[in-house]
């Protein structure tokens, strides 16, 4: 090919007005952003030659992706999210905000509002099978002093990789629930050790990955935000060690100081004082919080979630 067609005063002309720059109304950083993103295609095609046929299956994954509300999926899929997390990592750093317990991704399957206790709280009903876990462990400022009435909001899959209300077939805010830490900055729960989770095999996030050659598997992990008045709330998971997953995530949310030790507990008094009958997992975790600061971008992120109804 001879002169690039997206060089040429026809085409630069084209995305001046596409973006809305030749009119007084409209959104003035959305025009810039959209003069950037829609450029940036334009390039894409010319320098691919991407054909009619390849732009148009392009345009139907996208509204099949939309249909399916897997957007929130292949975002992380991508790495979109976890570049995210790089940008507030960043602006932290350069806020003198380092240390602390490390953020990690959010991911599509939050629900909000889920059941509310204090210190304690059991996150299964009871009706599924499977390896019990115990988790405690405490919040903390930098300062190493307690934090009381943090809310922990936890949530994880159940042992097939599910999460309630995505899965309809587990109760209303299985394995959700939000504690309020004890006097001591303390929290506990019980619950179920969650296997790992897959995209869904015939979806099109897969389907993407697919055309990557990329697997879309997590490894078993357990989601939090840790908030309280006057901290930046931390939004965090931790990975349960030894998934054959765990340092190969297609949503890249492993980190550094996010795979706790699982203590197995095999001795039958334990075993006995715990009212169970099998062997059962223990993980101790805390949570250490920076202080709100006015020079950090903000925390908490205004994003559409589920509630369940
Ligand atoms: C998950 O459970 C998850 O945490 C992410 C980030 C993506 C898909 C499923
Ligand atoms: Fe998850």
């Amino acid at each position: 090919m001879s002169e690039s067609l997206i060089n040429t005063q026809e085409v630069k002309d084209l995305i001046t007005k596409v973006s809305g720059m030749t009119n007084d109304a409209g959104n003035p950083r959305m025009k810039r952003i959209m003069q950037r993103l829609i450029s940036d295609l334009f390039r894409t095609i010319e320098d691919f030659d991407v054909q009619p046929d390849e732009f148009w299956s392009a345009v139907s994954y996208i509204t099949a992706l939309g249909q399916a509300n897997e957007a929130g999926l292949l975002v992380p899929g991508l790495g979109i999210e976890t570049f995210l997390d790089l940008r507030m990592d960043e602006a932290e750093r350069k806020a003198g905000i380092e240390g602390g317990t490390p953020r990690t991704i959010e991911g599509p399957l939050y629900v909000a509002g889920a059941p509310l206790s204090k210190g304690e709280a059991r996150l299964d009903d009871g009706s599924e099978q499977g390896e019990v876990l115990f988790m405690d462990g405490q919040v903390r400022d930098m300062h190493g002093k307690p934090v009381a009435g943090a809310i922990v909001d936890v949530w994880h899959a159940n042992t097939l990789g599910g999460y309630s209300f995505f899965d309809p077939s587990q109760p209303k805010y299985n394995l959700r629930r939000r504690i309020e830490t004890d006097g001591e900055g303390r929290y506990t729960f019980r619950s179920l050790l969650p296997s790992g989770y897959c995209c869904p095999p015939n979806g099109q996030t897969q389907k993407l990955l697919d055309q990557l050659g990329r697997h879309g598997n997590r490894p078993a992990h357990i989601h939090f935000f840790v908030s309280a008045p006057n901290y930046r709330q931390l939004t965090t998971q931790i990975n349960i060690d030894g998934d054959a997953y765990l340092h190969d995530d297609f949503a890249f949310a492993t980190r550094d100081g996010l795979i706790p030790q699982v203590r197995r507990s095999t001795d039958q008094a334990a075993i006995h004082a715990r009212g169970l009958n099998a062997p059962f997992a223990e993980i101790t975790f805390d949570f250490v919080l920076h202080p709100e600061s006015a020079v950090a971008p903000k925390t908490v992120v205004t994003r559409a979630h589920a509630e369940a109804a």
